[in-house]
């Protein structure tokens, strides 16, 4: 029966990474998959998760399953960790949280819960989003469509376009934003902007879906809670899909969480039941180590300050090499103003590079940056900056 299979096309991020790979010169530079790297390019075993893992190795109690949605300890670490101090949403026992095989995994278990309880709604994502997004609701059956939010000519959010199409948004449709960190954008809405957003998801009636994959990576571990904030009124419901594969470096582990947060317990707990049934038909429960190294973590005083300060120092080699590229790019009198690179948040760079740029950067220059123009700014290191500035000159002359 193979012989009728064809072939699917490569994941358009992921695929990149072999190309990479199966490149012969030295000087290849990677700026694809969002993978965060050291200055010498290294991706790191963080020191807090050494630790973790050395404490956890001692006291190992059992290998048994987990329950469906993971251990009670993770989702209250989780739940602490996004809420912060606005405490109302745990405290009232409102919200479930499934530890899932990473964010994807989370957007999956997200994607079936709608498409089993809500099989009328669309799923509205920004206009670029993450390329997986549209590919997760698809396989789970649910629709998609776009809102606008990426402005070029100011390498900016386009608010006004973006808050008149969601104010067109049907009720009881869902609306995914990226909680901070847009990928593959950089551009944030400000705080003014994000009350503005949730007050119009209120008005029409839509559930906000928050994707949160890159909190500390914007302004602060804390700081980087703002937007979703101001979806958390008492009463309010939504979903929080969180990632902890770049903030605590534990991408293959698979860590991430899906957070229900319904108007009152006994609401929650009839979700739980669905998103327990959505669960139990893919993976049947999560994988423990990875969110055991985040408990770990967070539930030790001296481990969790230690692991902000590691959050902290690769957000500020993130900042300081968009500096050093925007001064590089002047050096080698790349034309145009390339400020914004500076105003960009998270671990990415919208270039405004056109395709057919971004093609001769690889077929040139060995230097591969996703299609859309993203450069993963983390990849870049003091070593590689002059001749990528240099190479990025060189095509945007023409
Ligand atoms: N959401 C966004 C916006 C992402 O960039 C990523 C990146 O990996 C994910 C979700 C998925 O995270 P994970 O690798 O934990 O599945
Ligand atoms: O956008 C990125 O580069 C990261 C990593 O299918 C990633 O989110 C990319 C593609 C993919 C899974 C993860």
């Amino acid at each position: 029966m193979f012989e009728s299979v064809s072939a699917a096309p490569p994941d358009a991020i992921l695929g990149l990474t072999d190309a990479y790979k199966a490149d012969p010169n030295p000087e290849k530079i990677n700026l694809g998959v969002g993978v965060y790297q050291d200055e010498q390019g290294r991706t790191p075993v963080l020191g807090t998760v050494r630790a973790a893992a050395a404490r956890l190795a001692a006291d190992l109690a059992s290998k048994s399953y987990l329950p469906i949605t993971g251990s009670a300890d993770y989702a209250e670490a989780v739940q602490k960790l996004m809420f912060g101090d606005q405490d109302e949403i745990p405290r009232s026992r409102r919200a479930v949280t499934a530890h899932t095989p990473g964010g994807t995994g989370a957007l999956r278990v997200t994607a079936d819960f709608i498409r089993q309880n809500f099989a009328d709604a669309t799923v509205w994502m920004s206009q670029p989003t993450w390329a997986n997004h549209p590919a997760v609701f698809a396989a789970a059956g649910v629709p998609t469509k776009t809102y606008p939010y990426f402005d070029k000519a100011s390498n900016g959010l386009n608010f006004e376009e973006m808050i008149a199409a969601l104010k067109k948004i049907p009720e009881g449709d869902v609306v995914l934003l990226h909680g901070c960190c847009h990928n593959p954008t950089g551009i944030d809405p400000t705080a003014e902007q994000w009350a503005e957003i949730a007050k119009t998801l209120r008005t029409v009636g839509a559930l906000p879906l928050i994707d949160f994959a890159y909190q500390g990576f914007g302004e602060g571990v804390k700081e980087d809670t703002a937007g979703l904030q101001a979806f958390c009124r008492p009463g309010e419901e939504l979903i929080v899909c969180s990632s902890f594969s770049k903030n605590f470096g534990l991408y293959r582990e698979r860590v991430g969480a899906a957070t229900f947060v319904a108007a009152d317990q006994d609401s929650m707990l009839r979700v739980a039941s669905q998103v327990k049934r959505a669960i139990r038909s893919n993976y049947s429960n999560p994988p423990s180590h990875g969110a055991e190294l985040v408990v770990t973590i967070l539930q030790d005083a001296k481990l969790r300050k230690q692991w902000e300060g590691e959050v902290a120092e690769m957000r500020d080699r993130i900042n300081g090499m968009r500096t050093l590229l925007v001064e590089k790019l002047a050096e080698h009198g790349a034309p145009g103003d390339f400020e914004f690179i500076k105003r960009q948040k998270g671990m990415f760079s919208f270039s405004g590079l056109t395709p057919d740029q971004v093609e001769r950067l690889k077929n040139d220059y060995a230097i591969y940056i996703v299609g859309s123009g993203r450069i993963n700014v983390a990849g870049i290191t003091p070593s590689n900056v002059d001749r990528l500035a240099k190479s990025m000159a060189d095509v945007l002359k023409g």
